[in-house]
């Protein structure tokens, strides 16, 4: 031990937002890269609400991914806030990865996003996502100097790093190089909570449901974690719907996500989930900007 103040550890560090449609890979890409689960992913779209920090550190890098929701047309005031948040991050962000969703044609929404993005003074990285698929977005309608990239083979990942690359500064960590990302505990259930119902629900009722993770406490021996976390949906019919014959569906959604909590962190869990019913939660601005922030 001596008295010296430490040297800061310098690297090449910046912060990307990525950005694009819903459902087009981003939260996929983030954590297929980082190689941990930090954002959660389902098949449907606007899985992401809020913007999500994945940190990537290698020997001589740091990279904030900030991982957005997907910016899409719909204008009530629940997806107003969530598309105005996800443009939040490219404020914040010093670079553009521009995800373009390879297999599905172009279209409104996308046009949408360009037209955002042309207001954006800041280095833009377009990014064709999904490339493994057949091909069927319209070549006339891809930018130039697209990279190509698959979450499934991991093909033009390598190529994203190198286009950031000349984007970062030469500045000291702003994590701890074991960091993965900054959302605390609490965020983290809730999230996982959400994911096992986007994959279960069907049709709108998972958009209709939000989750808060109660409390996290050690079990009085010690040996695992207890969590509590409630699931809100907006009718009877649909809280019914989530519980199921028997709490069949309840269990269902508590042990996929209590298996993901025990990888994530480490440990045994106990999850408890109890369903309320909260009216029109998607109009009260506590909940919403609490949800988003
Ligand atoms: N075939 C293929 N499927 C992918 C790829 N990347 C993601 N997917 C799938 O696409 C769907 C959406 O992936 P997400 O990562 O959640 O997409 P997202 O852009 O974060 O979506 P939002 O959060 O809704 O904006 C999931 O079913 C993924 O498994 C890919 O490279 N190839
Ligand atoms: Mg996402």
């Amino acid at each position: 031990m001596n008295n010296l103040p430490s040297i800061p550890d310098v690297r090449l560090v910046g912060s990307v937002a990525v950005v694009g449609r819903p459902n087009s890979g981003k939260s996929s890409f983030v954590n297929t890269l980082i190689g941990e689960k930090v954002s959660i992913v389902s098949k449907r779209p606007q899985t992401t609400q809020r913007t999500t920090h994945g940190i990537y550190t290698t020997n001589d890098l740091q990279i904030v991914f900030l991982d957005t929701a997907g910016i899409h047309l719909g204008n009530d005031r629940w997806n107003e806030a969530v598309n105005r948040h996800a443009a939040k991050s490219l404020e914040r962000a010093s670079v553009i990865l521009y995800f373009i969703d390879r297999s599905r044609p172009y279209g409104t929404e996308e046009r949408n996003i360009r037209t955002i993005l042309d207001k954006v003074d800041k280095p833009i990285i377009p990014v064709l996502t999904k490339c493994d698929l057949d091909k069927r977005l319209d070549d006339g309608n891809i930018p130039e100097n697209a990279i190509e990239m698959s979450n499934v083979d991991k093909s033009g990942f390598e190529s994203i790093i190198e286009a950031i690359r000349p984007h970062l500064e030469t500045a000291p960590l702003l994590y701890d190089e074991d960091y993965y990302t900054d959302q605390d505990m609490y965020t983290r259930v809730s999230e996982v909570v959400r994911e096992k119902l986007f994959r279960e629900l069907d049709e709108e009722l998972p958009y209709s449901v939000y989750v808060e993770t109660q409390h996290i406490q050690d079990s009085p021996d010690g040996a695992r974690l207890d969590i509590l976390a409630y699931i809100y949906a907006e009718r009877d019919s649909q809280k019914a719907i989530i519980i199921g014959k028997n709490a069949s569906f309840l269990v269902k959604i508590g042990t996929a996500a209590r298996r993901d909590l025990e990888e994530i962190f480490g440990r045994h869990v106990m999850l408890q989930l109890r369903v309320k019913t909260m009216p029109k939660w998607k109009k009260n601005d506590k909940i919403m900007e609490g949800l988003l922030e």
